[in-house]
């Protein structure tokens, strides 16, 4: 009988223990499934913060780009321009052609600097960047320098898509400055540039306002 008792006590204990190993193993599964749910997030908040900053430049890029905010895009700027608005000049000025020409040359070595590659147009001067005034006749050049210019936008909006914030702190080639400093340069520059097309543009009064639509 005692042995009996025994035995049932035992299997009492044991079935207690199964019951609240079971319930403990429930509650754990439920925190560690909670943890792992917080890990994902405070990744993901991270991986996002990390983006801030690029995330930024690629909406300044757009921006001055091919979308009017505060003032005309290079998209705008350009637009409906011909060869021959395109090759006028006005004393001591470039033309909107060999203002373009600058623009293709330096956001395209901007890619270059990113990248680590060498660019294989290396003007002695920055006056060479802007080349000739161009021919007012030639209408497929000058289309062809438009489309020049937007597949070179093309490729540093994604070029700046493959960085970080990390990687936007880092210095470029074998230079001291930042790809941030950089990126931020070239932006300013552009629009910059975009200022004077539209200025040319009303000189030559073939400026027909920003569409604002
Ligand atoms: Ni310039």
């Amino acid at each position: 009988m005692l042995e009996r008792i025994r035995s049932w006590r035992e299997r009492y204990v044991q079935y207690g223990r199964d019951a609240l190993g079971l319930s403990l193993f429930r509650y754990y599964s439920q925190i560690y499934s909670s943890l792992l749910t917080l890990k994902n997030t405070l990744n993901s908040e991270e991986i996002g913060f990390m983006q801030v900053v690029a995330n930024m430049f690629l909406e300044q890029l757009d921006m001055h780009y091919n979308e009017n905010e505060w003032f005309a895009s290079m998209d705008q700027a350009l637009h409906g321009v011909i060869a021959a608005e395109a090759a006028w000049t006005s004393p001591g000025s470039n033309s909107i052609w060999q203002i373009v020409n600058h623009l293709i040359f330096w956001n395209e070595d901007v890619i270059h600097r990113i990248k680590g590659t060498e660019n294989p147009h290396k003007p002695e001067t920055n006056e060479e960047t802007f080349g000739e005034p161009w021919d007012p006749e030639d209408e497929i050049g000058w289309t062809q320098t438009v489309q020049r210019l937007n597949e070179v936008m093309n490729k540093l909006k994604t070029v700046i898509a493959d960085l970080d914030d990390e990687k936007l702190k880092a210095p470029y080639a074998a230079n001291r400055y930042s790809i941030e400093r950089l990126l931020s340069n070239v932006m300013m520059h552009d629009t910059y540039h975009l200022g004077q097309i539209v200025l040319l543009r009303k000189l030559q009064s073939s400026w027909g306002g920003v569409d604002w639509s």
